[in-house]
């Protein structure tokens, strides 16, 4: 029973990160509507007491600028349901070095979480999970920062990837030099690691695209796995953390994968269609 209750947990889960982040891009996005908001602007739309979120208050003073755009973030706004407008904004040490804020309840009180890259001026990247605790927005964990200026790390997938119950976060350390994906759970208020993988990538240097992955269950386990390209964005790799972290496989693709990812059913099978370079984009399945 026990296990039944975390199969349909997970499947929840996935269904939920994945409207979020859907969603996004809704062509009905009026700036109007969203005070403060970055010119890049992606609202997370949630089920619960957080209705929507966004970047706001575009800001110049960090110049590092991955994503595009000459600017990055300095705060958060969220709308609750109940019309309430809430802004988080970072003090002048830090950036949010990010354009799409991701609600998922990590701790499993019922209200979701918004997880977002800060980057620091001076010690670089860190994963924030930012929690409305007594009606105000606040952070209440942080992954360590990547250590030094202009490095930077990008959320790849929000689910329970090692089938414990409880999302779990990966991200992409330097997806431009490093790669290496790394997953994250919320224990006692902390954020611990709980795997890593070496070469993997998400993201091309410049790119708005931050979505150069998927989740699904690609293997039918029961358990959430993720879909990411390799470091030189010439294959995609099915990774699966249940029982540690492993390659369930890997396709080449015609083309390096560079725009953001969807994932497709096929007569109920998950497949990933991978953006490709030249604008196409190839749908692409574990089996
Ligand atoms: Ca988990
Ligand atoms: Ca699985």
């Amino acid at each position: 029973m026990c296990l039944r209750w975390q199969h349909s947990f997970g499947q929840r889960a996935i269904a939920i990160v994945v409207a979020a982040l859907t969603v996004a891009h809704a062509p009905d996005v009026r700036a109007a509507d969203y005070p403060g908001a970055i010119a890049d602007l992606r609202v997370a739309r949630g089920a619960g007491t957080i209705a929507e979120a966004w970047l706001a208050d575009a800001t110049t003073q960090y110049r590092h600028f991955v994503l595009g755009s000459p600017y990055e973030a300095a705060s958060l706004m969220v709308r609750l349901r109940d019309g309430k407008l809430l802004r988080l904004t970072l003090p002048e040490d830090s950036v949010f070095e990010d354009r799409q804020p991701r609600l998922a309840d990590l701790d499993g009180d019922g209200i979701d979480e918004i997880v977002l890259v800060r980057s620091y001026l001076r010690r670089g990247a860190a994963l924030a999970v930012i929690a409305l605790r007594g009606g105000a927005l606040s952070i209440v964990a942080e992954t360590p920062p990547t250590g030094s200026p202009n490095t930077w790390l990008n959320p790849a997938g929000i689910a329970d990837f090692d089938g414990d119950g409880q999302h779990d976060i990966a991200y992409v350390q330097m997806p431009h030099v490093l790669g290496l994906l790394r997953v994250w759970t919320l224990r006692s208020g902390s954020l611990v690691e709980i795997a890593k993988m070496p070469d993997t990538s998400n993201h091309v240097m410049g790119s708005p695209h931050l979505g150069l992955s998927a989740v699904a269950d690609f293997d039918g386990d029961g358990v959430a796995d993720l879909a990411i390209p390799t470091r030189d964005r010439t294959y995609l790799r099915f990774l699966s953390f249940k029982g540690g972290a492993r390659e369930l496989g890997r396709k080449p693709l015609e083309s390096t994968a560079v725009y953001d990812f969807r994932l497709r059913h096929v007569s109920g099978v998950p497949f990933v269609d991978v953006g490709s370079a030249g604008g196409g984009s190839e749908l692409i399945g574990l089996r």
